[in-house]
């Protein structure tokens, strides 16, 4: 992509309204815009990386078994009748009239919806476990729509839900998604703590919240500081095994109570006092086990073995995707922008030409972006007829991985420089490593 064909609105100034780092960057950096309150556009650049990072989502999911459908954002009221929840969730949800009068909600979340797809098809223990998901835009009325894409109104949710014919296999089914949420979020770069939770608007007594440490977070953490570094299951872990994740966490079972919803003060002060971490965090994943609370009022049953009917245990999976790339950004930063990890950056490289018009600079730019281009490479080319100040301002700005230098000094050699926007490391070396070094 060239640079001077993109669309991009960087901001100079900082902008006013936003409080926090990560909301002050994607705003800079021309990720998002603000169209009514705690509702956004996602412009290019911000689209590239929530691109990504739906597609890492996604990933992990299919490996966990979950198979991916798409629910509409409007749901008839008549759905939330059957289970008791259009009165109970309140002003939170925006509810609508159609022409006819009839009423209609933007679906803040599709337990409802969901249930009703699978009682009209699915009759039998046979066809379970099932496990479908979506990632769509939700709508939730907040009080407190605030910090940008963080906590916003309209925002969009990886959703997924699990159906078994048993309380045990819905347990399993809940730890296969576990799984796949420690992986989901150890790919993106992050390393997000579970914690015990309260369930909320949406039910029952098993639920745990993933929590990604940071100052700015909304969300309270205790737990023994040791915790946070718990083994990642790799790619080839057999997701069917819940003895695995047990290893994993078996040693902190009595601190998943440690949480502030569950005020578990208790469990929290039987850690040693040097040995306690609490601090703030960004939830960006829940999990609930609610067993039968929707499939009971709603009628969805099977036929088990025994040739009787049965309700089936649910659970419900989320993730919030919106919210995950101000968070990565919250994580990852310094003070002249954001610093992407290489899986959700929405450039692998940044080639930057310092004197756009001088022909061995414009053609040595052009062959790298050609090369690397060819090679399969997502690649950024800086060719506008900026100072050469703006263009380094910009590309650590929107905190591509690795930037291509090519100044007229170095050109002449045969040469240019490449900086690491992380380490801000700079090495000097021929074209042909510079390119070799992203393509082999
Ligand atoms: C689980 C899937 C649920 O709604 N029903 C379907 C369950 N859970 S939740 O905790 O309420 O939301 C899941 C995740 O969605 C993100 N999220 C938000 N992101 C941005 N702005 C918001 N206002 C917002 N509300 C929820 C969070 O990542 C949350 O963990």
């Amino acid at each position: 992509m060239r640079l001077s064909r993109f669309f991009v609105p960087i901001l100079k100034e900082n902008p006013k309204e936003a409080e926090i780092v990560s909301h002050r960057l994607m705003l800079r950096a021309g990720m998002i815009r603000q169209q009514s309150q705690g509702i956004y556009s996602w412009l290019p650049l911000g689209k590239k990386v929530l691109d990504k990072v739906n597609n890492i989502i996604r990933e992990e999911q299919n490996r966990a078994g979950a198979i991916e459908l798409l629910m509409p954002t409007l749901q008839s009221a008549e759905l939330w009748q059957e289970s008791g929840r259009y009165d109970a969730y309140g002003k939170e949800m925006l509810r609508i009239k159609d022409r006819q009068d009839r009423p209609m909600l933007y679906g803040p979340t599709n337990e409802e919806m969901i249930t009703d797809i699978f009682r009209s098809s699915v009759k039998s223990y046979k066809d379970l476990p099932l496990n479908l998901y979506h990632i769509q835009l939700k709508f939730r009325d907040e009080v407190r729509p605030r910090f940008g894409t963080m906590r916003s109104r309209e925002f969009l949710m990886k959703d997924a839900y699990s159906f078994d014919l048993t309380r045990e296999g819905a347990e399993h089914s809940y730890n296969k998604m576990f799984t796949a949420y420690l992986r989901t979020f150890d790919r993106l770069g992050l390393r997000a703590i579970p914690m015990r939770a309260d369930t909320g608007p949406i039910g029952g007594n098993l639920s745990h919240e993933f929590i990604i440490l940071a100052d700015t977070g909304e969300s309270e953490v205790f737990c023994h500081r040791d915790f946070v570094n718990f083994d990642i299951p790799a790619g080839n872990t057999d997701f069917d095994s819940v003895d695995r994740l047990k290893s994993i966490f078996s040693k902190w079972t009595s601190l998943y109570a440690a949480t502030s919803e569950m005020h578990d003060e208790a469990a929290f002060n039987a850690i040693p006092e040097g040995e306690r971490l609490s601090a703030r965090g960004i939830e960006v994943g829940h999990i609930f086990y609610f067993g039968t609370k929707y499939s009971e009022p709603m009628g969805a049953k099977v036929q088990g073995p025994d040739g009787k009917e049965h309700f089936v245990h649910m659970g419900s999976y989320g993730i919030g995707p919106t919210r995950l790339v101000p968070a990565i950004i919250e994580a990852s930063h310094d003070e002249n922008g954001i610093i992407w990890p290489e899986s959700v950056a929405p450039f692998d490289v940044v080639v930057i030409n310092m004197k756009a018009g001088d022909e061995a600079c414009d053609g040595t730019c052009e062959l790298i972006y050609a090369a690397l281009t060819k090679a399969g490479k997502d690649v950024l080319y800086d060719d506008t007829d900026d100072r050469a100040g703006t263009k380094f301002a910009t590309a650590d700005l929107i905190g591509v991985p690795y930037q291509i230098i090519a100044g007229p000094r170095a050109v002449a050699n045969g040469e240019v420089e490449v900086k690491n926007r992380k380490t801000g490391a700079r090495e000097t070396m021929t074209i042909e490593a510079a390119i070799n070094r992203f393509v082999a």
